[in-house]
């Protein structure tokens, strides 16, 4: 049995990496206690605050976010926290050499209904500032709250999966997890389609003709409407994940957020085998302006992400 301080140490020489590790770990650990108990506590709803995106914060969106400052703040190897609910970049230990970007608690949507949720981070070298690619990562992970709370992370090899025991521990439950090249199942809001443009709608369309269109074999759909249950389940069995760019998220960019949901769930799946892309170029190789710019994101098996490459290609 392997625990994740093992893994950690066998992984990489950088003790103050693991250390940024270890701490996203214990503050997913908290979090998942917090969230077991949120409905008994009345905690599911709104905080009654917007975040800088202008979306309404969950009382557990703040919990959260607070959790996680609180276990960097107490870890001096970490500079800079930037964070999905904070609107600005917090300085953190003067000496630190890293930076980790978060997003606390994402699909929080999601959370009076009791599904998937999760805790989205990535860890950069302070020398290169916020605003580095996603090839720049040093680390990523996130800690997904089902029914089992695992934490997903990769350092520059395999992308590594751990579930929390009832003791406390990080048992380490699939070692270098694989999303197949072939998948014949995608996941995209499907109450959107009147704002795709030409390649999703062509792309979605050859799917769903199943066996008798062009792709030739049955495609099934898949959409928790949780980044982190979704791209939970592609890592465990392949898939691809769309949320493009579209008509009503053009102005703002995209949907999704580049330094703490795009870029880590990209180092991840990229780890297992799989690829990423805004639909034109590598979500990995996207220059950074603004830390919580956002980005269209498709990701997943490499064929299928190939494919909506292909559409995009089309011009
Ligand atoms: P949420 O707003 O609940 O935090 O991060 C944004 C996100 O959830 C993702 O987790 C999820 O994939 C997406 O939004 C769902 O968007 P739609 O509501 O447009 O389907």
């Amino acid at each position: 049995m392997t625990d994740l301080a093992q893994w950690l140490s066998a992984q990489t020489d950088d003790t103050d990496l693991g250390e940024a590790i270890l701490s996203m770990a214990a503050a997913g650990a908290e979090i998942a206690a917090v969230l077991r108990e949120a409905p008994i506590a009345g905690q599911t709803g709104l905080a009654g605050s917007d975040n800088v995106q202008g979306e309404a914060q969950k009382a557990l969106d703040v919990i959260s976010n607070d959790i996680v400052l609180n276990h960097l703040k107490a870890n001096a190897a970490i500079s800079i926290l930037v964070s999905e609910e904070l609107d600005e970049a917090v300085n953190l230990s003067s000496q630190g050499r890293l930076i980790v970007a978060t997003d606390p608690l994402d699909g929080s949507s999601n959370l009076d209904v009791n599904v998937t949720v999760g805790t989205i981070f990535s860890v950069l070298a302070n020398a290169g500032g916020p605003l580095q690619k996603g090839r720049a990562q040093l680390a990523a992970g996130y800690v997904a709250y089902g029914p089992a709370t695992s934490l997903v992370v990769r350092i520059e090899g395999p992308t590594s999966i751990f579930t929390l025991s009832n003791e406390g521990e990080w048992v380490q439950t699939v070692a270098d997890a694989k999303v197949p090249a072939a998948s014949g199942e995608f996941a995209i809001n499907t109450a959107r389609e009147r704002f795709w443009d030409a390649a999703t709608t062509g792309y979605v369309r050859e799917n769903i003709a199943g066996e008798a269109g062009p792709a030739g074999k049955r495609y099934n759909m898949r959409w928790v409407g949780s980044m982190v249950a979704d791209v939970h389940r592609i890592l465990m069995r392949g898939g691809v994940f769309l949320y493009p760019l579209d008509s009503e998220t053009a102005s703002k960019g995209g949907r999704l957020r580049l330094l703490y949901e795009a870029n880590p769930m990209a180092w991840l799946v990229e780890g297992a085998g799989g690829r990423s892309t805004t639909g034109t170029q590598d979500i990995l190789e996207v220059e950074p302006t603004d830390i919580h710019q956002r980005v269209p994101v498709i990701l997943g098996s490499a064929n299928e992400v190939k494919r909506v490459e292909d559409w995009y290609g089309r011009g």
